[in-house]
């Protein structure tokens, strides 16, 4: 029945269906689903399917925008369940975006609930944000860590443009910053400067507390 529910979450994503995702999430949720383990075995395997389905030129790019916004849906459902209770003191403040010229969101947002359940405060700066917005947000939230995510080989580079941004701004002592997204990998973040580099939502949690020094 479990099995049954996560592959049904995977179709809809890969079928592009958004409605139905959102039924199946309500649906999952009421029969008790773990909504993290909704994420990682039935929503995120379908979107390595899209992926793998665009690579090999069976899908088109609004293939993707669907199967993009089903995630969404059935990721608007599961995060208040994911979230839960926020009474307790804040490990840290987090700025989390996409970098300039990268569209990709749902990654980055992923990482967000992730972390907002965790009980960090995450001020979510969007997607297609130069290293300017995302140094401005640092100054302004008085964050302590920075997310810089990438799903393009030709965006990567901005994360190390977001670096250099908060050295140029004398705040590269005070933040600390992880790298992430499909094509990103620990010597890229070596190379680049960063201070960690998560493979997915739940390896940025653990990163985030580890450089924030504060116990996981
Ligand atoms: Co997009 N796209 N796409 N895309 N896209 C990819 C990324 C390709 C790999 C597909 C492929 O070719 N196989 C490819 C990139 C190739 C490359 O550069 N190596 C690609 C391309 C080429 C493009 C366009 C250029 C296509 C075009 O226009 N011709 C275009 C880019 C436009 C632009 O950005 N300027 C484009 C557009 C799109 C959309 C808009 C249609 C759609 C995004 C919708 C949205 O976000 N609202 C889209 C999608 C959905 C994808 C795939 C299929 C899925 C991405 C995704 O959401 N994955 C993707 C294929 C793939 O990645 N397998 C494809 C699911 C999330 C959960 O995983 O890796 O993003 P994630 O995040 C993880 C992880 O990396 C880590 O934690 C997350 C959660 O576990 N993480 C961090 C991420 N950020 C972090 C930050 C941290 O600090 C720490 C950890």
């Amino acid at each position: 029945m479990t099995k049954e529910m996560f592959g049904k979450l995977k179709q809809a994503v890969i079928e592009g269906e958004p409605e139905q995702a959102e039924e199946l999430a309500t649906e999952a949720l009421a029969q008790g689903l773990d909504p993290l383990t909704c994420i990682n075995e039935g929503l995120t395997p379908g979107m390595n399917r899209v992926g793998e389905l665009f690579s090999t030129g069976e899908y088109f790019l609004p293939d993707l925008v669907i199967a993009g916004d089903a995630m969404k849906a059935a990721l608007a459902i599961l995060e208040p369940a994911l979230v839960g209770n926020q009474e307790r003191e804040t490990p840290g403040r987090v700025v989390l975006g996409t970098v300039e010229g990268d569209i990709h969101e749902i990654g980055k947002t992923l990482v967000g609930i992730m972390l907002t359940a965790n009980g960090f405060v995450v001020v979510d700066i969007g997607a297609d944000k130069s290293a300017a917005d995302f140094v401005a947000a640092v100054k302004e939230n008085g964050a302590t860590l920075v997310g810089a995510s990438a799903l393009l080989t030709t965006t990567m580079p901005e994360q190390q443009k977001i670096i250099e941004a908060l050295e140029r701004a004398g705040l590269r002592d005070q933040v600390k910053v992880m790298v992430g997204g499909a094509p990103v990998s620990q010597s890229w973040a070596d190379k680049v400067g960063a201070d960690g580099y998560a493979e997915n939502a739940m390896s940025a949690v653990d990163l985030a507390f580890r450089l924030i020094d504060a116990p996981a």
